[in-house]
């Protein structure tokens, strides 16, 4: 996949992105599917969502991929990087990956011999039980396809599965890193580390059948990380005959006095929110468009992004760390109803992908915070301990970072002592009320978080925004123009900065317009089925409000006077 590094230099690493055949199936049941006799009659792009072309513009359905590739003999690795949203994959016509859930790595095994090997891969954008994670009415347009990378590694007996790199003291210079391998039998072999082209650790080591070796490492030349001198190192751990290498960046998250802080150093956040979509790519993110959207990011001058709603794609990430703009990372989710998020089935799906968005992108140092469940029952008794179970998840996975989620009613929110940073999501002046009572809303979240005993914890307005169809403007500057919009923004920021510092951190909804759901409700609600909060169009133009928000963000709050 499109990385910042080459992540092997030992492993052999093919990138299956290009273009593979297509057939579209529709309404079929992957079960009666067989797969040798498909009639592929199209090509598609991977990555891409096939429902994003017009040939197959809002299609719902199964959908079947096919490439053919050499391979020498051996285990083979598929790594999919994210699948919208549920697949089952084939090698030689035999089932090895089932897979729900979009946004997230996940990987398929097989033994092949030498030869052509004909991958096929089902892939379903339908809501049903098979996605618990995926529902119709989440206010984004859920694409299919393969939306991101696709990879074949070929692995030898011994395998580096994983590998984390955490800071242990920015002062010390000093990391942990944790390599997570699997071998086939117990055996010796040896481990090298490097970092930035010097050798830090060499020795043998007995491996079992599956482990994780943990060892300290002190880097006495390595710069820390911070959002005004994004220093990144490169790590290559070499175990016999395999590798694998991580970016990462030496610098520490906590929160103190009611601010979130990086390398100690107080931090008020100021950025949006950001959808993975466009009307020609869906959810995939060409190259051209991240490299678009991260200058769009630092013209605005934000230090901050909220991932909504779901694990991003690494090259995002990666151009985060290197641009210095810290990062709300969190799991897929959209006012699910009570009912569904009490059913063990469900929580079991959202820690799978729990698992697969920390794994794939826990050493990014640019995020600062993992996030959960946006905008779901935290209201309710019922789902206060599928709260506890996720956020609980987080912190065992990683404990180097805050967790948190946006909450849709701070007012009657019932699990805020659960997180480390509280943040409320609110539409003042837009679903309710007008645009004096802003300063007023902010401020009574803000008591009722004092009220609660929270007083310590940072507080993030995750979300406030208001629509603007793009070019619409009248006389009046009423609901939809550019113009309220940008005097609703101006009213949160300027009161923000007008000594209002019990919030340290604000994500306006939403950097860029995008496509919505086709729930007849939603659409009534979204001009151009589109939802318009966007300080640019879909198109990446900037709307009026973007030279507001700029003008407030480059000004007191510029991203270079952080950190
Ligand atoms: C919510 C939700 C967003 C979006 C927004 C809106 O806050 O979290 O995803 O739907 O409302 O535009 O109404």
């Amino acid at each position: 996949m499109a990385r910042r590094f080459a992540t092997h230099e030992r492993r052999e690493v093919a990138a299956l992105d290009g273009i593979w055949d297509f057939a579209f199936l529709g309404d079929a049941d992957p079960d009666s599917i067989a797969v040798d006799r498909i009639a592929f009659d199209d090509v598609m792009a991977v990555p891409g969502c096939f429902d994003a072309t017009p040939a197959y513009a809002g299609k719902r359905g199964l959908a079947a991929y096919r490439i053919r590739v050499h391979v020498e003999s051996g285990v083979q690795r598929l790594v999919f990087d994210g699948v919208q949203h549920w697949c089952r994959a084939f090698w030689n016509g035999e089932r090895i990956q089932e897979h729900a859930g979009g946004f997230s790595r996940f990987t398929a095994e097989t033994e092949a011999d030498a030869g052509t090997a004909e991958i096929v891969v089902l892939v379903d954008n339908r809501f049903d039980e098979r996605s618990p994670l995926h529902m119709e009415h989440f206010d984004w347009y859920a694409y299919g396809g393969l939306s991101r990378s696709v990879e074949l590694h070929r692995l030898g007996p011994v395998r580096i599965d994983g590998l984390r790199v955490a800071t242990e003291s920015v002062a010390d210079r000093r990391v942990s890193v944790r390599i997570d391998y699997s071998a086939g039998t117990a055996t010796q072999v040896p481990l090298e580390i490097e970092c930035d082209g010097r050798t830090v650790l060499t020795e043998p080591v007995d491996l079992q059948t599956s482990g994780s070796l943990e060892r300290i490492l002190e880097l006495p030349w390595a710069a820390p990380w911070s959002p005004a001198e994004p220093n990144l190192g490169i790590l290559t751990v070499r175990l016999g005959d395999d590798d694998l290498r991580e970016r990462f960046g030496l610098r520490e998250i906590g929160t103190e006095n009611a601010r979130i802080t990086v390398n100690g150093e107080p931090l008020t956040l100021m950025g949006v929110n950001r959808h993975e979509a466009h009307p020609q790519f869906g959810h995939t993110q060409p190259e051209a468009l991240l490299v678009n959207d991260v200058q769009q990011l630092q013209d605005l001058g934000c230090n901050f992004v909220r991932g909504s709603h779901y694990p991003l794609d690494p090259l995002f990430l990666d151009l985060c760390d290197e641009a210095g703009i810290l990062v709300w990372c969190e799991s897929i989710g959209w006012q699910y109803p009570v009912e569904h998020l009490t059913d063990p089935g469900f929580i079991e799906a959202q820690v799978a992908h729990i698992d697969e968005m920390v794994a794939a992108s826990q050493n990014h140092p640019s995020i600062i915070l993992w996030g959960i469940l946006n905008e779901c029952p935290s209201w309710s008794e019922a789902g206060r301990p599928v709260y506890a179970t996720l956020l609980g998840r987080l912190r065992e996975l990683d404990d180097s970072r805050p967790v948190t989620y946006a909450a849709i009613n701070a007012h009657d929110d019932k699990c805020f002592d659960l997180v480390d940073v509280v943040a409320a999501n609110t539409y003042p002046g837009w679903y309710f009320g007008d645009l004096p009572d802003i300063p007023g809303e902010l401020d009574r979240i803000s008591a009722r978080v004092d009220a609660l005993g929270l007083g310590d914890k940072p507080l993030i307005i995750s979300e406030i925004g208001a629509g603007a169809v793009p070019g619409h403007v009248d006389q009046l500057g009423s609901l939809w123009t550019e113009d309220y919009q940008s005097r609703l923004l101006d009213t949160v920021i300027g009161h923000l900065l007008d000594g209002q510092d019990r919030i340290s951190g604000l994500a306006i909804w939403v950097l860029g317009d995008f496509r919505t759901t086709e729930q007849r409700d939603f659409l009534l609600r979204r001009p151009r089925g589109v939802n318009d909060k966007g300080l640019i169009d879909e198109y990446r133009r900037p709307k009026l409000a973007y030279r507001t928000v700029q003008g407030h963000f480059r000004g007191e709050h510029g991203r270079r006077d952080q950190a």
